[in-house]
């Protein structure tokens, strides 16, 4: 499988979940400016909407939304339990995390990264942000993890709260978020993912 990534974006996502899985992958860089891959390929044929992650599946299929290529990595290893098993409840509670984080936090962070979003609307965000974040530090104050054990939500949100970091967006006030991130980022495979996208410091 070969993921396509940028160091730090949402692509870090699937790349902690390969880690994790013990699969064998390749990596892809794209530059988001360009759209063009590190190989020299126009991006666009991968993803029509130009974004990463995009995940290439052995068979040549490309899967896209990085909900949904995790949860794809995830079953490939079921002994490895990055996600439990489908049908069951504790699944739609996976789901019911990706998608928050996807839609509340993710969605959320993305325009902070354009200098074109004037302050006024960064603001904005930041007051529908907090309580967001203030649901993740009540879980996570009686948790390790969101769910009961490390799962494939875990690498997301650990992801989005290096953005807050990257944003200057202060935490601070989130012990527990501030602690799940150090619990995270201790991870053999998160170590090893932080390293292949040349983000340790
Ligand atoms: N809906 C997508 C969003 C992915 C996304 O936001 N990707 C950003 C980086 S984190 C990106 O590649 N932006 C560059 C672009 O849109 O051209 C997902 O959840 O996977």
């Amino acid at each position: 499988m070969k993921l396509y990534y940028f160091p730090g974006a949402s692509s870090l996502s699937p790349h902690i979940a390969l880690a994790e899985s013990g699969l064998d992958y390749t990596l892809e860089r794209i530059d988001v400016a360009s759209h063009v891959t590190e190989a020299g390929r126009d991006y666009y044929l991968v993803n029509p909407l130009g974004y990463v992650p995009a995940l290439e599946l052995p068979d040549g299929e490309i899967l896209t939304e990085g909900s949904a290529i995790v949860q794809y990595i995830a079953d490939r290893v079921p002994e490895k339990q990055l996600a439990p098993p489908n049908g069951t409840l504790a699944r739609y509670r996976l789901q019911e995390w990706l998608n928050f984080l996807a839609t509340e936090i993710h969605q959320c962070l993305t325009p902070f990264f354009s200098p074109a979003v004037p302050d006024q609307s960064k603001a904005l965000l930041l007051a529908r942000l907090a309580p967001r974040l203030g649901r993740l530090e009540q879980v996570l104050g009686s948790h390790d993890y969101l769910l009961r054990q490390f799962t494939v939500a875990d690498g997301y949100l650990f992801a989005l709260l290096g953005w807050c970091d990257f944003l200057s967006i202060d935490l601070s006030g989130y012990p527990a978020l501030l602690a799940f991130q150090a619990r995270i980022a201790a991870r053999p495979a998160v170590h090893r993912a932080l390293g292949e996208e040349g983000l340790l410091k």
